[in-house]
């Protein structure tokens, strides 16, 4: 069989970057190469902002209701396609089966909802303090919108930003993280079947970098929306900054599980096995910190101990696996860092810790799945994103002190309470610093039609996904219509109440 080839989409034509180089695509479970994709550089960014400014003016002109039927269309063919596209998720970036087709099911969600936005996208018509004076408010698209979406999500995140862009009237590059270029190109195959015109969008494929730095800064180029890492966050809201762009960024997490003394135990336990291993770790939502009540400690340290003991990894498309390898060498070495720095600052590793070594598992890209204990909230490892399948525990005497330990992180995406008092529930409802907060359930599996995002260093005030993605994608316009055929003047003028 031929290795797949997988090339650029620039003003609806499937074409090679301009300097013919070309990188690998590989299946981080075993190392081999599933496709190679062109590489991309300054110039293949070029052509697709200048095909998506072409674009940009038709595709605001065409009604919106009409724009929202090329997004259910794609929606259908999503449903049509899930199983194979899941399958192939996996093999290009290694969460499990059932995962990848909750990638993808979130992606169809988020594309049904949004479609629904082309008979929405309500202004306001508010009364005029002036006689005969029209006021409301319309949304406006922005022009060209940059996704640079990642690859722990590679189907769903590129929906939450390719999807409401283009209901509103924006023209798009995609620009998806270089270890999954495949399902971007899935995406787009799907979107151009659906009939969306040449040119609205784009994709260039190829590592970040330079290339990013290139779109991110090319001055057509209106909004930024990138999800991803907090350093790179940070330059690209740098870069941008000075440019005056808009940028929306959805950045790191360090969320927490709290167990508290009235909790149901047991049930917190498949909470926090499925946010911190769940994905191998490699959410933005993942539970990577447990703060425990001193009182359950013990025995929710030794039921997680022996939970996370239990589970097997494999490749992600073999029935019997319940966590899969890390996207890449480099992730499994930066997690895999962090178990000489825990123990350094007095913590201890109760469960996993290594990276497998025998049997078809060293081939790929694996790290047990692994529990910290005598854990501090400000060791590295209560403070920083390791991205991975390794969760902190922390113990405190109350809820205040969980709180306190809560919120002490840079991060503010999601967090968790297991309380069966309902005091205490809606006390840590109110106090939790994160843009996601649950109760009785893990921190990883938030529905698209709420808001997604994060405050503190999580983002930069922006959120995805439900109606507040579309504040991102577009600008508001106030409008006022003067039909009394004289000069009237605003805050001056005074009506008069004769009839
Ligand atoms: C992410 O990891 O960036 O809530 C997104 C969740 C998923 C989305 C995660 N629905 O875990």
């Amino acid at each position: 069989m031929t290795t797949p080839h997988l090339r650029n989409y620039i003003g609806g034509q499937w074409i090679e970057s301009e300097s013919g180089e070309v990188f690998d695509d590989l299946d981080p479970a075993t190392g081999k190469v599933i496709a190679t994709a062109t590489k991309s550089g300054k110039a293949d960014v070029e052509r697709a902002v200048e095909a998506a400014q072409r674009a940009r003016d038709a595709w605001r002109l065409y009604p919106a209701p009409k724009r929202g039927e090329i997004l259910y269309r794609a929606g259908e063919i999503m449903l049509q396609r899930k199983e194979q596209l899941a399958r192939e998720m996996t093999s290009e970036m290694g969460k499990v089966l059932a995962e990848a087709r909750g990638d993808i099911q979130e992606g169809i969600d988020m594309t049904y909802y949004t479609a629904g936005e082309g008979r929405r996208q309500f202004g306001d018509v508010v009364p005029a303090e002036l006689p005969n004076k029209w006021a409301m408010s319309m949304r406006h698209p922005l022009g060209v919108v940059a996704a640079i979406t990642p690859w722990n999500f590679p189907f769903a995140i590129p929906t939450w930003k390719i999807m409401p862009a283009l209901v509103l009237g924006n023209a798009v590059v995609f620009k998806p993280a270089s270890y999954t270029p495949m399902l971007a190109v899935r995406l787009v195959e799907i979107l151009e079947e659906a009939g969306l015109p040449k040119g609205v969008l784009n994709l260039v494929l190829g590592p970040g970098g330079a290339l990013g730095d290139a779109l991110v800064t090319h001055p057509g180029v209106d909004l930024v929306s990138f999800t991803g890492s907090s350093d790179v966050g940070a330059h690209i809201s740098e870069i941008a900054g000075r440019l005056l762009k808009r940028v929306s960024c959805e950045l790191g997490g360090k969320n927490a599980i709290v167990v508290l003394d009235d909790a149901d135990v047991d049930l917190s336990l498949e909470g926090i096995v499925w946010s911190a291993f769940g994905t191998s770790g490699q959410r933005c939502t993942a539970a990577s910190r447990v703060i425990t009540h001193r009182g359950v400690a013990k025995d929710l340290v030794d039921k997680l101990v022996a939970r996370t003991k239990k589970l097997r990894m494999g490749h992600g498309l073999e029935a019997t696996t319940d966590v899969g390898p890390v996207v890449s060498k480099d992730a499994q070495e930066k997690i895999q860092s962090y178990i000489p720095i825990a123990e350094r600052e007095g913590a201890t590793v109760a469960a996993g810790g290594q990276i497998p070594t025998a049997g078809a598992l060293a081939n790929g890209f694996f790290h047990e799945p692994t529990v910290l204990i005598d854990v501090k909230p400000n060791m590295r490892v209560a403070q920083e994103e390791i991205f991975g399948p390794v969760t902190a525990v922390i113990e405190v005497r109350d809820l205040d002190e969980a709180i306190k330990v809560l919120n002490s992180t840079k991060y503010g995406l999601s967090c968790s309470v297991y309380t069966k008092n309902v005091n205490n529930a809606f006390r840590f409802m109110r106090d939790a610093e994160t843009g996601l907060v649950y109760v009785n359930a893990g921190t990883i599996g938030a529905e698209i039609q709420l808001p997604f995002g994060g405050m503190k260093s999580t983002g930069n005030g922006h959120r995805e996904a439900g109606r507040a993605a579309l504040d991102v994608y577009s600008e508001w316009k106030s409008i006022y219509v003067d039909y009394s055929g004289k000069l009237q003047r605003a805050q001056m003028d005074e009506p008069s109440t004769a009839s």
